[in-house]
């Protein structure tokens, strides 16, 4: 197979207005889903001497350590699970005579970087030269496999430039917590480190290695082998297992060796230790009789595959359209796709948030893989599923009878927010989960995952959701009211009613009973002991739902008091000082009436129906200004909601803001990692924004609104059995079903009945 290389899917590093060291080891990171390489100097190991984060990330890999806490009250977390750094797998030490790069400072300049989206791979030149002066190229070709999801390929192309001298190239890991440099010094990151042991297991004829950690009790397994001249199994100096190869490199001539990683799943401790044998076993085989470029047109078909399902063109916008790939690359190497993890918010790309998931994959990036990929959309939704008993036991330790409390943030399931008021508080993410669930079903109609997975995290949602929240009078009349929680404004916390939280719950809630009769006398409500009692509690408590409103400026209230705060002047704050959550105390932010984000926007957009324009606009207009999007997941948001109220021109300029969150480097931490949520929230901004989508009990309806400089963007999506492609023009959709059997919708007020008959239409607006 022969991928012929296009510039509209090549991120290019003369294209990136920034050259900085840290944020390129993000940008270029490659992932599959199940581990994840950020892009470090190859030379660099563990030497203190160079700069910079590198490391190998595997989904789901992590340890504990203990949280320090000044005052420390009953139920906060006794443990943190941060993402585990593990050693380098581009490194490689290089001798050159009697100069060694484990030893000498080698510098490292780069000379070129291009990831190449449709296949995944990485394609490097570095120009490194040696205390002594010798000078020589270093390319760089790597890939993680998206096709074998434990394989991860690298190779090296060695030409001395202008020195005739003994080299000798050394591949050793001999060492498992990757050491790192960074001088970073923010909040969200976390530099703690898990207690990790490295084996070497014996008797393989390949570096074989056995990494387990000390409190989660994890293990993983990784093997490598490598090819190329000379190139021979040894063993180092200190008696570690590699390879290396010694040859008189001559000016001009190009040696390449190229080695092929096999990282394993990750596995309780004692099976890793049991079962070692036969876990290396099947990694052998992984990248055993293969090479580096089988492997990576394998991979590169796969991406082929993606890209056909899930690309999204844009005529005449080139800039936003190479970002907008890149997000949706991005998305794809970052989501776990094992059923048994999910997206970190900061995908693979960096620690980040300790590589742990949040409400950021099911409201933000979830919506793009449902469309595109509902298979993935299932497996991603599973993480819920397997972690269910664990938000059970969550919710008793609580002081709850039953229900089921998700964590704000995780990797094993069990809450890990140090911070509670921006954290455990967010008690929306259950319902943002119950909501994922329910998108998906609406688009792929699956049954299994209704009747086997996703009905039981909807009923144990809602019965935690009782368990918090109660009934009682506001202005003489009943309702169901919850209090003291903080809605997805981190610039706000433990208010009482939030209104995003309450109308996510109410939805929730409605699920419920919208699937009770499905399960009526069902093995399934049996086990759950679902009565009739309860649901009819469950339907008062949806229909007496409190919605905090202000009758005099008729705008949907953020919480209850959300009125008697007074507005913080964002024009009188210091360019500097953003974002406030960096330079305030919370609390002097919490009396404000300023977010970091959109909350009661976000309602609107995830409720498009029901609504007059005008009453959004005025949500719109007076929740706006006083946003700062201090989180990146937040201009997305506005630009769906702007573009819903015709507001195109700010709708772009939100849109367009979001999409470059991580290419732009614009919240100045992409560093850490990308932001995968962002990234998700730019695909809806497209989607639910200027294609004007809106999939709601059942009817797919579409009321484009595109920016004024795309000629047409196109796209596909699944719908049910049938997926279509949609060509959208300044005043024209171009519909065809694909596959599948077609269903209706309605474009512009146009109904379109596509079938195999006529799976075409043209539809004006
Ligand atoms: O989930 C988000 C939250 O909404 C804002 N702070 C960062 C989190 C992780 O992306």
């Amino acid at each position: 197979m022969r991928i012929e290389q296009r510039p509209e899917f090549q991120i290019h590093l003369q294209n990136l207005k920034s050259k900085e060291q840290l944020y390129l080891e993000t940008i270029f990171s490659v992932a599959n889903g199940h581990f994840g390489v950020r892009d470090s100097n190859p030379l660099q190991g563990n030497n203190p001497n160079y700069r910079g984060t590198p490391g190998l990330f595997i989904n789901g890999f992590y340890d504990y350590y203990e949280i320090q806490y000044g005052e420390k009250y009953t139920g906060y977390p006794v443990n943190d699970q941060v993402i585990n750094r593990l050693c380098d797998p581009r490194y490689i030490r290089i001798k050159i005579g009697d100069e060694d790069s484990s030893v000498n400072y080698f510098k490292v300049d780069t000379v070129d970087k291009n990831m190449d989206m449709q296949t995944g791979m990485l394609h490097e030149i570095f120009s490194v030269t040696t205390p002594q002066g010798k000078i020589f190229n270093l390319i760089v070709e790597s890939f993680a496999s998206v096709e074998a999801a434990n394989v991860y390929g690298i190779k090296y192309g060695i030409v001395p430039i202008n020195f005739d001298d003994e080299v000798e190239v050394i591949k050793v890991h001999d060492y498992v917590n990757q050491k790192t440099s960074s001088t970073v010094s923010d909040v969200r990151v976390n530099e703690s480190q898990g207690h990790l042991q490295l084996d070497f297991l014996d008797g393989y004829e390949q570096p074989s290695y056995l990494l387990t950690t000390y409190k989660s009790q994890q293990g993983s397994l990784l093997t490598f082998n490598g090819s190329g001249p000379k190139l021979t199994y040894f063993k180092d100096e200190n008696n570690h297992w590699g390879y290396h190869a010694t040859y008189f490199g001559k000016k001009g001539t190009q040696k390449e060796f190229e080695f092929l990683f096999s990282i394993g799943a990750v596995y309780p401790l004692v099976n890793a230790q049991m079962y070692a044998d036969q876990y290396l076993v099947k990694l052998n085989e992984d990248i055993k009789n293969t090479s580096f470029k089988s492997e990576l047109m394998a991979s590169a078909q796969v991406w082929q595959t993606f890209w056909l399902h899930s690309d999204v063109e844009i005529d005449g916008d080139p800039e936003v359209q190479l970002s907008l790939r890149f997000n949706l690359f991005e998305l794809y190497q970052s989501a776990g796709k094992d059923s048994h993890t999910s997206i970190p918010a900061k995908g693979l790309s960096g620690n980040g948030y300790g590589g742990h998931y949040f409400w950021d994959t099911e409201i933000f990036m979830l919506p793009f893989f449902i469309y595109t990929n509902p298979e993935l959309a299932k497996k991603i939704l599973m993480y819920r599923y397997e972690t269910l008993s664990v938000a059970e036991q969550q919710s008793t330790q609580f002081g709850f009878k039953g229900g089921a409390m998700y964590p704000w943030r995780s990797i094993n399931g069990v809450e890990a927010s140090a911070y509670w008021p921006a954290g455990t508080a967010q008690i929306h993410i259950d319902a943002d989960i119950a909501y994922a669930i329910e998108q998906y079903y609406e688009v792929t109609g699956d049954d299994d995952f209704l009747d086997n997975y996703g009905y039981e995290i909807i009923v144990e949602t809602a019965r935690f959701y009782m368990e918090w929240g109660n009934f009682a009078k506001i202005n003489d009349q009943r309702r169901f009211v919850i209090n003291r929680v903080t809605g997805p404004d981190e610039y706000s916390a433990v208010v009482d009613n939030n209104y995003f939280t309450n109308k996510m719950v109410k939805f929730n809630f409605r699920m419920v009973q919208k699937y009770a009769k499905r399960f009526e006398n069902t093995e399934l409500s049996k086990r759950l002991g679902l009565s009739p009692k309860e649901l009819n509690r469950i339907k008062e408590a949806a229909d007496l739902m409190y919605l905090p409103f202000d009758n005099e400026k008729k705008v949907k209230l953020q919480d209850q008091n959300f009125k008697q705060m007074n507005k913080l002047d964002l024009s009188k704050i210091d360019n500097n000082d953003f974002p406030l959550l960096l330079h305030y105390h919370p609390l002097m932010l919490y009396r404000s009436q300023v977010n970091k984000q959109a909350d009661t926007i976000l309602a609107d957009v995830l409720f498009p129906s029901g609504y007059s324009e005008d009453e959004l606009m005025r949500d719109f207009d007076f929740y706006e200004p006083i946003t700062t999007h201090d989180s990146s997941l937040s201009q997305a948001v506005f630009a769906i909601a702007a573009a819903r109220v015709g507001k195109q021109d700010q709708s772009y300029n939100f849109f367009s803001q979001a999409i470059q969150t991580d290419i732009l480097n614009s919240h100045h931490n992409t560093a850490n990692g990308i932001h995968a949520g962002s990234l998700g929230a730019a695909w809806e901004g497209v989607f639910y924004g200027f294609a004007g989508v809106i999939n709601n009990a059942g009817t797919f309806t579409m009321n484009p609104k595109l920016p004024a400089r795309w000629n047409s963007v196109k796209f596909r999506i699944f719908l049910y059995d049938s997926e279509y492609i949609f060509t959208i023009y300044e005043h024209e959709v171009h519909v065809s079903l694909l596959s599948g059997t077609g269903t209706t919708i309605t474009i512009a007020g146009a109904k379109c009945d596509l079938d195999n008959e006529s799976p075409e239409q043209v539809v004006k607006y």
